[in-house]
């Protein structure tokens, strides 16, 4: 058995999980004649250190990549499926900061409460955007917590759009652990520190790209993304990933420059995405100009594979 195999031989957590795949299914194939379809994958995933979690390892993954890049595939016609750490920045509400929604608010007469006009005025097209993808439903919101339900939900949701390739597109964002605690090693109950100092011994996790790109998606177009500090080792081993899993682009960023500036790889090229001045000061995010190659890139993909398919028949 291939160890993403022994990885999958226990059961995933009853309910919730159920009730993802049925809305998995049934939305792929509302939309599978009508438009495109991405998954996004959004956020860090966790990895609890006890059976009744008090405890778990983090990262630093805040999910705005994939929020942002959620609502330009939505501008670009696509239907999203966005699997998102729970709590995440989530698409449309990340440009309203609880904060400042305080501030943006006054008593009108009678005492309702309302937008000032400034901020009416800075909502509205965001308020706009949602409420039509709203209408037309073509947002998915799937989320995840451990690295446990993020596997699952990835495999499932792959599954699904392997029935609408080759126009579905993996976008594969969330920051996912590559060390994690088996089952049968994990606590039970809260760590006790009178047991004195703790040594956890995490265990590396089965390597999904090779499994999703072969086994559970080989029709579709598949984007991952490649995160170092080091900027001296990020094309090797973006490119690395490449030729191991097979797969049709990955995305490297770095850590610290990860707003402004993108590598993507695909086998025998590398193209640098950097932000001008000028969209700096225009606010232009990167998800934007990333999500246009994207499509671009997997148009392309569309063609070829149905050139191909007209061929073979
Ligand atoms: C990314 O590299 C994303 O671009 C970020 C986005 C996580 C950096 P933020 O949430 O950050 O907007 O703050 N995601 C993939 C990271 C990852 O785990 N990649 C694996 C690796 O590098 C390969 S699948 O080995």
């Amino acid at each position: 058995m291939e160890e993403w195999e022994q990885y999958f031989s226990k059961n995933p957590a009853p309910g919730a999980y159920a009730l993802a795949c049925a809305q998995l299914k049934e939305f792929c194939e509302r939309h599978a004649n009508y438009c495109p379809i991405v998954l996004v994958t959004s956020g860090g995933t966790t990895v609890p250190l006890e059976r009744n979690t008090v405890r778990f390892v983090d990262n630093f993954s805040a999910g705005t990549r994939g929020a942002a890049s959620t609502e330009y595939f939505l501008d670009e016609g696509y239907a999203v499926i966005f699997l998102h750490r729970d709590k995440s920045v989530a698409p449309f509400m990340r440009h309203l900061h609880p904060g400042v929604l305080l501030d943006a608010l006054e008593e009108q007469e009678g005492g309702r409460l309302a937008l000032t006009q400034q901020h009416s005025a800075q909502v509205h097209p965001i308020w706009q955007s949602y409420q039509r993808v709203k209408k037309e439903k073509r947002l998915l919101w799937l989320n995840f917590t451990t690295l446990s339900d993020y596997l699952w939900l990835l495999r499932a949701a792959t599954q699904c759009l392997q029935q609408h390739a080759p126009s579905s597109l993996l976008y594969l964002a969330a920051a996912v652990s590559d060390f994690y605690i088996p089952q049968d090693n994990i606590s039970e109950h809260k760590i006790q520190s009178s047991s004195g100092p703790l040594t956890v011994t995490l265990e590396l996790v089965p390597k999904m790209l090779s499994p999703l790109v072969s086994i559970w998606g080989p029709g579709l177009f598949v984007t991952s993304f490649k995160l170092e500090t080091d900027g001296g080792m990020l094309i090797e081993k973006a490119t690395a990933a490449l030729r191991r899993y097979k797969h049709n682009l990955v995305i490297g960023n770095l850590l610290q420059t990860r707003r402004e500036e993108v590598t993507l790889v695909t086998e025998g090229n590398s193209c640098l995405v950097r932000l001008s001045e000028q969209q700096k000061q225009d606010n232009v995010e990167i998800e934007k100009v990333i999500v246009q190659e994207v499509c671009s890139r997997h148009r392309n993909f569309i063609s070829r594979q149905l050139q191909e398919n007209n061929t073979a028949q």
